[in-house]
């Protein structure tokens, strides 16, 4: 649909505005009483999310591309239906993009509805050609973002198919700090992780708060527990609490490893860290034929 068709199918005056960036992506942008947040249709990517009152709780690099086909530097994307580089059998002649297709190919709008001052929109995305391609040929994806005070975010994924389906997935949520000196997570103190940045090495998370002194990529395992994050330069506390989640991820890169990101400036590594709601690696997920399974994450802003 265009933005044009969108508007006149779920536009809300004053509230929900669909429109068409030169690049041809379609974007949505919100605002209500409670909050303030854009979603683009591909990746059902969310960018920006503001409860009233608040600074912006996601980070979105001024870097980033926002082109067809490209990944977007920060806001939500959606990891689906691997995380990081494809691991399984790979067929022939198919590119196997970093963290799965879900990110980069448009969505469609299914539905929205209001409640109070909240806003509910649901995305949709199903088993294509492209999909089909790479031997994914016959999942369904619903993602709901309800938006208000609180973020929630919702991924359902259906298998459509006879045969078991296999699966990675995750909301790679880019939080917006103001100093990663000053910046700490809570709420992992004895989780196993894998180490990204040291060859996935089976470490142990000692310290009950992560501070970010070295490069950090950690993937922690077996775990359902909610995070914060101190965000002290900016006197709050991000709540992330989930479900249908055994992994957490969490990333701030180095220096180094920054200037290497596209779409990223370097001294942005400051400004961010990835806590992200997932099940990957040893999480990693199989549903029968029929079955279903939902992610969900709540974010919410608390005072210090
Ligand atoms: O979730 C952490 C991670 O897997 C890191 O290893 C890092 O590469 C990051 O995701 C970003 O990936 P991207 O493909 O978006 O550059």
């Amino acid at each position: 649909m265009t933005a044009q068709e969108l508007n006149s199918t779920f536009g809300i005056a004053g509230v929900l505005h669909f429109e068409e960036e030169l690049s041809g992506l379609v974007r949505a942008q919100i605002t209500t009483s409670a909050a303030e947040a854009t979603i683009y249709l591909q990746g059902a990517h969310l960018t920006h999310w503001r409860p009233t009152g608040q600074p912006p709780v996601l980070f979105t690099s001024t870097q980033s591309p926002f082109e067809p086909g490209k990944s977007i530097r920060g806001g939500i994307p959606v990891v689906f239906p691997w995380f990081g580089r494809h691991s399984g059998p790979e067929l022939p002649g198919q590119q196997y993009d970093m963290h799965g297709f879900a990110r980069i190919v448009p969505w469609a709008v299914r539905s929205v509805s209001t409640n109070g001052d909240e806003i509910q929109l649901t995305f949709s995305l199903s088993a294509n050609d492209q999909s089909r391609a790479l031997g994914y040929a016959a999942f369904r994806l619903e993602y709901t973002f309800h938006i208000g005070h609180t973020l929630r975010a919702q991924f359902d994924v259906y298998n459509d198919a006879a045969e078991p389906l296999q699966f990675e997935e995750a909301l790679h949520t880019y939080f917006s700090i103001e100093d990663i000196d000053k910046t700490t997570v809570e709420g992992l103190a004895g989780a196993k992780y894998l180490d990204s940045g040291d060859h996935f090495a089976v470490k142990v998370q000692e310290e009950s708060l992560l501070r970010f002194v070295r490069h950090t990529d950690h993937i922690y395992l077996d775990t359902t527990a909610t995070c914060i994050i101190h965000d002290a330069g900016n006197n709050r506390r991000i709540s992330v609490e989930k479900s249908g989640s055994q992994t957490t991820v969490v990333w701030n890169p180095s220096r180094e490893v920054a200037a290497n990101l596209p779409g990223l400036l370097p001294a942005d590594r400051r400004h961010f860290i990835c806590v992200e709601t997932a099940n990957a690696h040893g999480n990693r997920l199989t549903l029968a034929p029929g079955a279903h399974h939902r992610l969900s994450a709540n974010i919410t802003v608390l005072p210090v």
